[in-house]
């Protein structure tokens, strides 16, 4: 097992017994944030947190699944020691863990009009606006960042969209997580996406990336494997969270990729997706959908699963419960790092 490069660097990682002055400044400024008490109390006494978004539950998955998923990602976060802190928007207040009748009422998706779906472009309207929004993971790497939290579990990260080089669609998640110190455990990207393109513009955006698995291969969403090898793998919680440490301790301030894989018994439910997937794609380019900007990856979300008629549904739950299960333990893993 790899050793923190040096204990001197834990000593600034670990400051006073006060919430991150990014956080403080901005509420002094008059930003409505909502940091649940619990959360709160992690932050301060530097307990492990794992950061979860809510675009998945406005807008990835139908209702009543929604609801269940994200109860159950919280529960796996909890079952080895670590506290989630589930972050939404609710009449323009930012939520920074949610209550659970907070996240019910974002997650009812009968309510009209629902929560809007929210990237970094979109915040601040939000905000001064006072709408409920689902914040995607470029939203959520930005208030996970600004609370302090260093560890972040989701599905399927955005990415470069197929023809993303003629229609520019590349996911502001990209851009966040070289601009965010955060740690953002995903199941790889789906492959309605170019894995290709997304790992080569992450390359040039400098941001790490890291197979959290058996095998090197970088994750595609509801299959292991994507065809595509990442730069790096690690396969236990401590590796993973002294790469952390020693990209923050360097003074790098971006975020790093782990790709941890759906699990094997899905495997062979991964390959019939994967024509599911390729039609919903095909699909959306001949109905012109693929041109309808932040609409383009819950379109393609929906119709995979009327394809697979529910069947993506309970890939995704399961990827998304390893992910969250992943995230808590290197979230333990880096508490005790900076002890
Ligand atoms: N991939 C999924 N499910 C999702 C998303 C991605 O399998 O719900 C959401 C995430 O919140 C991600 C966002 O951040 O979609 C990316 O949207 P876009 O491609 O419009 O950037
Ligand atoms: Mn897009």
């Amino acid at each position: 097992m790899l050793r923190p490069i040096t204990r001197t660097l834990s000593s600034s990682a670990r400051t006073t017994r006060s919430l991150p002055s990014s956080l403080i400044s901005a509420r002094e400024r008059g930003v409505p944030i909502d940091v649940h008490p619990e959360v709160e109390q992690a932050l301060v006494e530097h307990r492990p947190l794992v950061a979860l978004e809510t675009t998945i539950v406005t807008h990835g998955l139908p209702y009543p699944v929604n609801l269940e998923t994200a109860k159950s990602v919280e529960r796996h976060v909890r079952s080895v020691g670590a506290i989630p802190a589930t972050i939404g928007i609710i009449g323009g207040r930012v939520k920074i863990g949610l209550e659970s009748a907070q996240l019910e009422y974002l997650a009812d998706l009968r309510t009209n009009p629902g929560p809007v779906k929210l990237s970094r472009r979109d915040i601040a309207a939000a905000i001064a606006l006072k709408k409920d929004g689902g914040t995607t993971c470029s939203a959520t790497l930005i208030f996970a960042a600004l609370a302090g939290i260093k560890v972040f579990a989701t599905g399927g990260l955005g990415g470069v969209h197929r023809g993303g080089q003629d229609s520019m669609d590349i996911s502001a998640d990209l851009q966040e997580l070289a601009r965010c110190p955060v740690g953002l455990v995903s199941a790889g990207v789906k492959s309605i996406l170019d894995i290709g393109r997304t790992l080569e513009y992450l390359e040039t955006l400098g941001v790490p990336v890291v197979t959290y698995g058996e095998t090197q291969d970088f994750p595609a969403f509801y299959s292991p494997s994507s065809g595509f090898k990442s730069p790096w793998r690690v396969n236990d919680p401590a590796s993973a969270a002294n790469i952390l440490f020693t990209q923050w301790g360097l003074g790098m301030t971006n975020g790093v990729l782990f790709g941890a894989p759906i699990p094997a018994s899905y495997a062979s439910v991964g390959k019939e997706l994967q024509e599911a997937v390729e039609r919903a794609v095909q699909e959306s380019q001949e109905n012109g959908i693929d041109k309808r900007g932040k609409e383009v990856t819950p379109w393609l979300l929906e119709r995979v699963r009327e394809l697979t008629s529910g069947k993506s549904v309970a890939s995704n739950i399961a990827l998304i419960e390893n992910t969250a299960l992943k995230g808590a333990e290197i979230a333990v893993a880096y508490a005790e790092l900076i002890k």
